[in-house]
């Protein structure tokens, strides 16, 4: 009896699915049975539209998944283990890789028990309008294939779900992975819901969200109807591709004078990978105006990035065109670039199924496979190995890092729209920028890819024989790494919930510890980010910002989610005019385009752009900072930054290098090998050799750089401990060389116990050696003992 009324219901459900929304449930059987075509289907949702039959209200998600349901608002009737208890029945909610701890895939009923449930308390009077289903995420096939439906007011007694005949015998999932909705047919009053378990594959596992809306409490209302909330009228809508492309356009339309609609390129499937630009005067870089973006949606199924994106865009416009005082400073000091979509192809395919109903990951990667947010060169590896050489900054640079040969033109292993992305990249001077992500709630700052040292590879070996990820590796420590922490506390702190972290993460416990920010390569390290490469690559600093728990939250929650990022989003723009800018010039004023802009003690420079201008975003404090461009001498001032906003104004003039002078010195060195000033101990002798305009001529470096006096302490003490650590590393690795280059050294080589050594930054004696570029007849080869370039000018006792 039981499997001709499932059959029954089967069939009832499709039709259900055809007729969405227009379920009337007097004409069901007799009048959609003779229906066969979705025609016909449409037709009769028309006449009973018409005829004034009830439509069954579909309400929002009550928010299990984005963890607006508490953990002590639900309750199960056994748990098969901790680490699968109530807390984990959230949609979508994701299983740690470690076994060890709380964090299963799902919730898993004890399979010695005979009754199961799981109970939602709602907390308040609620019209439920339906449940989702999910199954368990872990590599086993656990899902809840049936069950029924119960509601209370009291939590005691308790009324099964009829369909009119008996009582209603819900299908569930037949997977782990794809969400399944089950409406039901007139909306349920009542405070508690209770989903009961009747048949299941493998063990007893499901994840759910509960569809509700609120009963109106004549008690509240009044308090609601005071409450003053200030809404900024924005189109708080999901929008597809056409939408999209329509409200940008009526965008740049509404704003001629401080917009311009454009493309990045084409997605894999051809869609446009549109761009606002809002500035005041579009289309141009001015000089000293830094360039800000945000980028959203690289994983298509991470609609909220996008959303925001759009009504920041409206915002923007509306706000300018009203006067807004702040909105106007931004935007006339700052060149911004929005691109809500950068995967529109995935953003298709997600949409499609909708906010609720797409798996965790459907849309997830391009259309042909990628993952658009790490798949970029691997720039860390580059440069950690050339610093492990000691081949940084003198052979290798310390940013721009080259990208090596074949990577962006091989055979689809880099995505159209990350090499479109990386020519926007590329061809705009951008300061600051931030990727909007999805699924967690907090902001990532680079490094983004952990770096591994021997030690640390065999101590992974050995922990992680499963061949998870465990956490709690040191951080990827960046050289700006206090800079980028500010950014992004900057926007964890006014966002309205980002750091009401007491309910933890949201998956796990709260990996910020209640900062809402995380170094991205302890937390979850990856390689070939976005934000690595863009910080290696360019002047740009990028960081991710994890919006929330859900991907693609219901449209009821776009106001909500604009009120808590929007002022983030608006400080977090503000903060590329902090630090210094400048222009660097030659004597007669004319801009110098690829010069290098350094600060003392952070070993990352920038660039100056196309003209001459660069930015330097810089934490409060006073900074040494030196400008060298090819065939100039460098120049060395000290640039204030202060606690107000607005970037220090730092300019150089730069004077052309003097070749008579470096032939002096040539001379006095009888234009031979030049001896360092060294008491060093590479007594065993390293020998390089390098080519002239290299050579860290270390005391009149030395004289130009130290003329100011003033330095920070700090920076010294902090470049000791960094120099300590170098060398230590270099000496393992020296130890570890088998074989030993011929010793023909022209340094005096004195023995100095470790303890005692003393030191002058190994890269504040290579500024110079630029000078020697002009050359147009070449000294001999002038070789070098100290493959480390350290000279020791300096006593322990200066810092
Ligand atoms: C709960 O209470 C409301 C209002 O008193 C009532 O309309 C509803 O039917 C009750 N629900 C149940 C399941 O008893
Ligand atoms: C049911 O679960 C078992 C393991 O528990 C699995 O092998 C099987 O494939 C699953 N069946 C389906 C239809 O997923
Ligand atoms: C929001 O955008 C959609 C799609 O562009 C449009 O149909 C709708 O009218 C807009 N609503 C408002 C209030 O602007
Ligand atoms: C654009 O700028 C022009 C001239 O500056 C001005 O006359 C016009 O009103 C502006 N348009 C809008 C929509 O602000
Ligand atoms: C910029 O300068 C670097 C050396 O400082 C040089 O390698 C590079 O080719 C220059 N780039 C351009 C575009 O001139
Ligand atoms: C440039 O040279 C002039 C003298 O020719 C000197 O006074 C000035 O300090 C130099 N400036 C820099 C930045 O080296
Ligand atoms: C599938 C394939 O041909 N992959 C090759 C793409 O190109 C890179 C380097 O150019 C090779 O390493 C891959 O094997």
């Amino acid at each position: 009896k039981r499997r001709g009324k499932e059959r029954e219901k089967e069939k009832e459900k499709s039709k259900r699915k055809k007729v969405q929304c227009f379920y009337p449930h007097i004409l069901t059987d007799k009048l959609i049975s003779v229906c066969t075509s979705t025609y016909c289907v449409n037709m009769l949702s028309i006449l009973i539209l018409f005829s004034g039959l009830r439509c069954v209200s579909v309400c929002p998600p009550l928010g299990m998944e984005s963890h607006r349901i508490e953990n002590d608002q639900l309750l199960t009737s056994s748990v098969y283990q901790h680490r699968y208890g109530s807390h984990r029945a959230r949609l979508n909610i994701q299983a740690s890789g470690d076994e060890d701890d709380m964090n299963g895939g799902s919730w898993c009923a004890n399979s010695e028990e005979k009754v199961h449930w799981i109970e939602l308390d709602a907390r308040t009077l609620t019209e439920f309008t339906g449940v989702i289903t999910q199954g368990r995420d872990d590599p086993l096939d656990d899902y809840v294939s049936s069950y029924y439906v119960a509601f209370s007011n009291d939590s005691r007694e308790w009324t099964v779900l009829h369909d009119g005949y008996a009582e209603w015998l819900f299908f569930g999932n037949s997977d782990k992975n794809t969400p399944v909705l089950s409406q039901f047919m007139e909306p349920v009053v009542a405070r508690y819901i209770r989903i009961l378990p009747q048949s299941w594959n493998g063990t007893m596992c499901m994840r759910m969200e509960v569809l509700g809306c609120p009963v109106p409490d004549p008690l509240s209302q009044y308090h609601s109807q005071n409450e003053v909330m200030h809404r900024d009228d924005l189109n708080y809508t999901h929008h597809n591709y056409l939408d999209m492309e329509k409200l940008m356009k009526s965008i740049s339309d509404e704003c001629p004078n401080i917009t311009r609609f454009y493309s990045l390129g084409k997605s894999f499937n051809g869609l446009e990978i549109y761009a606002m630009e809002i500035t005041d005067n579009p289309g141009t870089h001015e000089t000293g105006e830094p360039e800000f973006r945000y980028t959203a949606g690289y994983h298509g199924n991470e609609a909220l990035g996008r959303e925001l994106l759009l009504m920041l865009m409206q915002y923007l416009c509306r706000e300018y065109k009203d006067g807004n005082p702040r909105v106007r400073h931004l935007v006339d000091e700052t060149r911004i670039h929005l691109v809500p979509s950068v995967n529109p192809d995935g953003h298709m395919k997600a949409f499609e199924k909708g906010s609720e109903l797409g798996s965790w990951t459907l849309g997830h990667w391009t259309e042909d496979g990628h993952d658009i947010f790490q798949n970029f060169p691997d720039l860390n590896n580059i440069l950690w190995d050339a610093e492990d050489k000691g081949m940084v900054p003198k052979l290798i640079s310390n940013h721009h890092v080259p990208i090596p040969e074949g990577i962006l033109s091989s055979n689809g292993s880099v995505a159209v729209e990350t090499l479109a992305l990386i020519s926007w990249m590329e061809n705009h001077p951008f300061v600051l920028g931030a990727n909007l992500q999805g699924g967690e709630r907090l902001v990532t700052y680079p490094f983004d890819m952990r770096r591994l040292t021997k030690e640390s590879e065999e101590m992974e070996k050995k922990l992680n024989s499963r061949g998870y990820h465990q956490e709690g590796y040191s951080e990827g420590v960046i050289e700006d790494q206090s800079m980028f922490r500010w950014l992004a506390i900057s926007y964890a702190s006014t966002h309205r919930t980002m750091t009401q972290t007491y309910q933890g993460g949201c998956h796990t416990d709260d990996p910020t510890g209640g900062m809402g920010i995380v170094n991205r390569a302890k937390w979850k390290p990856i390689p070939g980010s976005m934000n690595d490469f863009s910080y290696l690559r360019t002047n740009c600093f990028e960081l991710s910002i994890f919006l929330g728990c859900d991907k693609f939250p219901h449209q009821s929650e776009l106001l909500r989610e604009w009120e808590h990022n929007k002022e983030a989003l608006l400080t977090f723009m503000a903060q590329v005019h902090r630090g210094i800018k400048g222009v660097v010039r030659d004597k007669e004023g004319n801009p110098i385009s690829n010069a290098t802009v350094s600060v003392e003690g952070v070993n990352h420079d920038i660039r100056t752009g196309e003209s001459g201008d660069y930015w330097r975003l810089l934490n409060p404090g006073e900074y040494r900072v030196t400008a060298r461009a090819e065939g100039y001498s460098p120049f060395t001032r000290l640039c204030v930054v202060g606690f107000d906003p607005g970037a220090t104004l730092c300019n150089f003039d730069l004077n052309k290098s003097n070749w008579d002078r470096i032939k002096q010195i040539m001379a006095l060195h009888g234009n031979r090998p030049i001896r360092l000033l060294s008491s060093g101990n590479r007594g065993s002798g390293q020998r390089y050799t390098y080519s002239t305009n290299q050579i860290p001529n270390s005391k009149f470096s030395n004289q130009i750089l130290n003329g100011n006096g003033g330095v920070m302490r700090r920076a010294r003490l902090r470049r000791l401990r960094l120099m300590r650590i170098r060398r230590l590393r270099q000496q393992r690795l020296l130890a570890s060389k088998t074989t030993t280059p011929p010793t023909t050294t022209t340094m005096t080589t004195t023995t100095v116990p470790p303890t005692t050594e003393s030191t002058t930054p190994w890269y504040d004696s290579w500024p110079l050696g630029e000078i020697f570029e002009e050359n147009t007849t070449p000294p001999e080869e002038i070789k070098l003992t100290d493959a480390l370039d350290y000279n020791y000018n300096y006593k322990i006792d200066d810092y």
